[in-house]
Protein backbone atom coordinates (compact mmCIF):
# COMPACT_ATOMS: atom_id res chain seq x y z
CA UNK A 1 0.00 0.00 0.00
CA UNK A 2 2.59 2.77 0.95
CA UNK A 3 4.37 1.77 -2.57
CA UNK A 4 1.45 2.15 -4.23
CA UNK A 5 1.02 5.41 -2.87
CA UNK A 6 4.98 6.01 -3.23
CA UNK A 7 4.47 5.79 -6.96
CA UNK A 8 1.29 7.32 -7.44
CA UNK A 9 3.38 10.31 -5.69
CA UNK A 10 6.03 9.92 -8.07
CA UNK A 11 3.72 9.99 -10.98
CA UNK A 12 1.79 12.55 -10.12
CA UNK A 13 5.09 14.85 -9.84
CA UNK A 14 6.61 13.78 -13.10
CA UNK A 15 3.78 14.83 -14.58
CA UNK A 16 4.66 18.07 -13.50
CA UNK A 17 0.87 19.44 -12.50
CA UNK A 18 0.46 22.84 -10.81
CA UNK A 19 -0.46 20.85 -7.89
CA UNK A 20 3.03 20.42 -6.60
CA UNK A 21 4.53 23.99 -6.38
CA UNK A 22 8.03 24.35 -5.82
CA UNK A 23 9.87 25.26 -2.74
CA UNK A 24 10.39 28.81 -2.94
CA UNK A 25 10.76 29.32 0.74
CA UNK A 26 14.20 30.02 0.60
CA UNK A 27 13.72 32.87 -2.27
CA UNK A 28 11.05 34.74 0.09
CA UNK A 29 13.13 34.29 2.86
CA UNK A 30 15.60 36.36 1.13
CA UNK A 31 13.77 38.76 -0.63
CA UNK A 32 11.65 39.68 2.36
CA UNK A 33 14.52 40.02 4.42
CA UNK A 34 16.01 42.28 2.69
CA UNK A 35 12.69 44.17 2.71
CA UNK A 36 12.98 44.27 6.38
CA UNK A 37 17.02 45.31 6.82
CA UNK A 38 15.18 48.16 4.21
CA UNK A 39 12.39 48.71 6.51
CA UNK A 40 14.54 48.81 9.96
CA UNK A 41 17.32 51.20 8.49
CA UNK A 42 14.46 53.76 6.88
CA UNK A 43 12.86 53.85 10.58
CA UNK A 44 16.13 54.37 12.30
CA UNK A 45 16.78 57.36 9.58
CA UNK A 46 13.05 58.70 10.23
CA UNK A 47 13.22 58.24 13.07
CA UNK A 48 15.94 60.93 13.53
CA UNK A 49 14.63 63.35 11.41
CA UNK A 50 11.75 63.24 13.77
CA UNK A 51 13.93 63.32 16.80
CA UNK A 52 12.57 60.06 18.00
CA UNK A 53 15.51 58.66 17.57
CA UNK A 54 18.91 60.29 19.07
CA UNK A 55 21.22 61.19 15.98
CA UNK A 56 24.57 60.65 15.49
CA UNK A 57 26.49 60.93 12.16
CA UNK A 58 28.10 57.41 12.65
CA UNK A 59 24.43 55.84 12.92
CA UNK A 60 22.76 57.67 10.46
CA UNK A 61 25.97 57.08 8.19
CA UNK A 62 25.59 53.42 9.04
CA UNK A 63 21.67 53.08 8.23
CA UNK A 64 22.28 54.59 5.05
CA UNK A 65 25.46 52.28 4.20
CA UNK A 66 23.13 49.74 4.41
CA UNK A 67 20.47 51.26 2.13
CA UNK A 68 22.88 51.15 -0.22
CA UNK A 69 24.71 47.71 0.45
CA UNK A 70 21.08 46.48 0.32
CA UNK A 71 20.56 48.13 -3.19
CA UNK A 72 23.59 46.38 -4.27
CA UNK A 73 22.26 42.88 -3.83
CA UNK A 74 21.47 40.83 -7.51
CA UNK A 75 17.67 40.54 -7.53
CA UNK A 76 17.35 37.77 -10.17
CA UNK A 77 17.90 34.96 -7.60
CA UNK A 78 15.14 36.32 -5.47
CA UNK A 79 12.48 36.35 -7.68
CA UNK A 80 12.29 32.64 -9.98
CA UNK A 81 8.58 32.36 -11.85
CA UNK A 82 6.29 31.36 -10.55
CA UNK A 83 6.87 32.83 -6.99
CA UNK A 84 4.06 35.07 -7.12
CA UNK A 85 0.83 35.56 -5.02
CA UNK A 86 -0.81 33.86 -7.40
CA UNK A 87 1.24 30.66 -7.05
CA UNK A 88 2.56 30.27 -3.56
CA UNK A 89 1.23 31.30 -0.23
CA UNK A 90 3.43 33.68 2.00
CA UNK A 91 4.20 36.82 -0.53
CA UNK A 92 2.23 39.69 -1.95
CA UNK A 93 4.33 40.21 -4.94
CA UNK A 94 1.71 40.48 -7.69
CA UNK A 95 2.56 38.33 -10.96
CA UNK A 96 2.63 41.52 -12.76
CA UNK A 97 6.96 41.59 -11.95
CA UNK A 98 7.26 38.90 -14.26
CA UNK A 99 5.30 40.88 -17.11
CA UNK A 100 7.20 43.66 -16.22
CA UNK A 101 11.06 42.98 -15.51
CA UNK A 102 12.31 46.34 -17.15
CA UNK A 103 10.06 48.37 -15.22
CA UNK A 104 10.78 45.96 -11.69
CA UNK A 105 14.49 46.69 -12.25
CA UNK A 106 14.19 50.34 -13.05
CA UNK A 107 12.54 50.96 -9.96
CA UNK A 108 14.55 49.10 -8.09
CA UNK A 109 17.57 51.11 -9.30
CA UNK A 110 15.92 54.73 -8.32
CA UNK A 111 16.01 52.82 -5.07
CA UNK A 112 19.56 52.75 -4.90
CA UNK A 113 19.69 55.84 -6.52
CA UNK A 114 17.75 57.60 -3.86
CA UNK A 115 19.76 55.57 -0.99
CA UNK A 116 22.89 57.08 -2.69
CA UNK A 117 21.50 60.47 -2.26
CA UNK A 118 20.92 59.43 1.71
CA UNK A 119 24.59 57.92 2.00
CA UNK A 120 25.28 61.78 1.17
CA UNK A 121 22.89 63.14 3.44
CA UNK A 122 22.72 60.94 6.40
CA UNK A 123 25.98 62.71 8.39
CA UNK A 124 25.38 66.04 7.62
CA UNK A 125 22.82 66.60 10.38
CA UNK A 126 19.09 65.32 11.40
CA UNK A 127 17.45 68.51 9.15
CA UNK A 128 19.49 66.85 5.97
CA UNK A 129 17.56 63.23 6.42
CA UNK A 130 14.09 64.46 5.43
CA UNK A 131 14.38 65.29 2.15
CA UNK A 132 16.65 62.12 1.18
CA UNK A 133 13.96 60.41 3.38
CA UNK A 134 11.04 61.30 1.40
CA UNK A 135 12.42 60.40 -2.19
CA UNK A 136 13.46 57.26 -0.76
CA UNK A 137 9.82 56.47 0.38
CA UNK A 138 8.92 57.82 -2.95
CA UNK A 139 10.66 54.86 -4.67
CA UNK A 140 9.42 52.22 -2.13
CA UNK A 141 5.75 53.15 -3.03
CA UNK A 142 5.90 53.32 -6.43
CA UNK A 143 7.00 50.00 -6.53
CA UNK A 144 4.47 49.05 -3.54
CA UNK A 145 1.80 50.44 -5.93
CA UNK A 146 2.67 48.46 -9.13
CA UNK A 147 3.23 45.24 -7.54
CA UNK A 148 2.20 44.51 -4.76
CA UNK A 149 -1.10 43.34 -3.66
CA UNK A 150 -3.06 44.77 -0.57
CA UNK A 151 -2.59 42.57 3.04
CA UNK A 152 -5.14 40.62 2.98
C1 LIG B 1 9.07 52.31 4.85
C2 LIG B 1 8.46 51.05 4.72
C3 LIG B 1 7.82 51.02 3.54
C4 LIG B 1 8.06 52.29 2.81
C5 LIG B 1 6.81 52.94 2.33
C6 LIG B 1 7.10 54.22 1.60
O1 LIG B 1 9.75 52.68 5.78
O2 LIG B 1 8.48 50.04 5.59
O3 LIG B 1 7.12 50.02 3.06
O4 LIG B 1 8.81 53.10 3.72
O5 LIG B 1 5.95 53.19 3.39
O6 LIG B 1 5.97 54.68 0.97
Amino acid sequence: MKKTFATLAALAMLSGTAAYAQDFSAQLKARQGQFRIMAINLGILGGMAKGEVEYTAEAAQAAADTLVAVSMIQQGPHWPAGSSEMDIDGTRAKAEIWDNLPDVLDKWAKFGEAAKVMQTAAGEGPASIGPALGQMGGTCKACHDAYRAPAS
